[in-house]
């Protein structure tokens, strides 16, 4: 087992939802956290990159850096999704292999695997067959991300990893009606329309897709294992393990909320895919499993929203 105390891990991405749970989690261990604003340095810019990292010198590097998005925000910026990931990912790896790190994890996504793949979904699908349109563009960087890493580990012996998380949430996520994941955006909207007594509401596609979601401080835990004690080629499912309805997933939100009007769906809206549920064995047998079941998690992400709603990157 690699211990983290007293390495100096740089959490590329600091100020996003899984970024942020990282620095929270990581001081535990020990290690210190080393982290830079977006507004000084554009990972996109690899002569800045390099010059950050060469600098600052980490002990190991966790690529949580990343322009993200939910359905709506996929769909109209496919050229922004392709091209920040391809370049991110591709400056930090290349930088962090030439300057030596220790050990590098790279975060995916489980929307890299094939729309049809056999569920629950194993690491072997990947490239088994075509991505979901909607997501294409942001899981093709992420694909070129997990093979850049396998391919300095074997050309160079990088001690480098991925990880797929399956769909997250928690506090400090963006919660922007256009541009958000499921979980804040029906958080933004039931919030809004409890207070305006709105006696409907409208969501996006059909109701019936399923989703695996899982807090974003367990993925930090399951990070920070993975960072001791995996060592493997293969990406590594990091999921919940539980599937539940866009539907049901609405009604749990409003019980939280205190939304009691009706709700209904427009499948004006895509779906996306129907299912993406992770086989998480691989990481179940590390030692880690879930600890905040999705009704305390949706509790807690109400709750933290409601504390910060001015620094929630929110936009209604
Ligand atoms: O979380 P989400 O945006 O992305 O949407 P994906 C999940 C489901 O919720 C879809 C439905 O079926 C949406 O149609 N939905 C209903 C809504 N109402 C809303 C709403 O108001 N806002 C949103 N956003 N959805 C993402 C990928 O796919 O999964 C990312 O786009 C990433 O790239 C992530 O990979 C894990 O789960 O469909």
């Amino acid at each position: 087992m690699l211990s983290l105390r007293n390495k100096r891990i740089w959490v590329a991405g600091h100020q996003g939802l899984v970024g942020q749970a990282l620095a929270r989690a990581l001081p535990a261990t020990g290690a210190s956290v080393l982290t830079v604003p977006r507004s000084e340095l554009d990972l996109r810019n690899q002569q800045a990159t390099r010059h950050w990292l060469q600098q600052h010198n980490p002990d190991m590097v966790i690529v949580a850096a990343a322009t993200v998005g939910g359905i709506g925000d996929n769909q109209v910026r496919p050229a922004d999704f392709l091209y920040d990931n391809l370049m991110i990912e591709a400056n930090i790896i290349h930088e962090a292999a030439q300057l030596g790190v220790e050990k590098l994890l790279f975060l995916g996504s489980s929307c890299i695997y094939p729309r049809e793949a056999a569920q629950p979904i194993a690491p072997a699908a990947l490239l088994s067959g075509p991505l979901e349109p909607t997501n294409e563009a942001y899981a093709l960087a992420k694909i070129a991300g997990v093979r850049l890493v396998q391919s300095y580990a074997r050309q160079y012996g990088c001690r480098f990893i991925t990880a797929m998380p399956c769909n997250l949430y928690g506090p400090g996520d963006r919660f922007d009606l256009a541009r958000s994941h499921v979980i804040p955006a029906l958080i933004l909207k039931m919030h809004q329309a409890r207070l305006r007594q709105q006696a409907q509401l409208e969501l996006w596609g059909t109701g019936q897709p399923l989703r695996e979601f899982l807090y974003v401080d367990d993925l930090a835990a399951a990070c920070l294992r993975l960072l001791q004690i995996y060592e493997g080629d293969a990406p590594v499912n990091i999921g919940s393990s539980l599937e539940i309805s866009i539907a049901a997933l609405a009604k749990q939100v409003a019980v939280t909320v205190g939304y009691q009007g009706a709700i209904s769906f427009n499948p004006a809206h895509p779906d996306g895919t129907p299912r993406k549920i992770l086989d998480s064995t691989v990481m179940r047998g590390l030692g880690w499993q879930p600890s905040v079941p999705l009704g305390q998690g949706l509790a807690l992400t109400y709750e933290w929203f409601c504390n910060h709603q001015a620094e929630a990157r929110l936009v209604a």
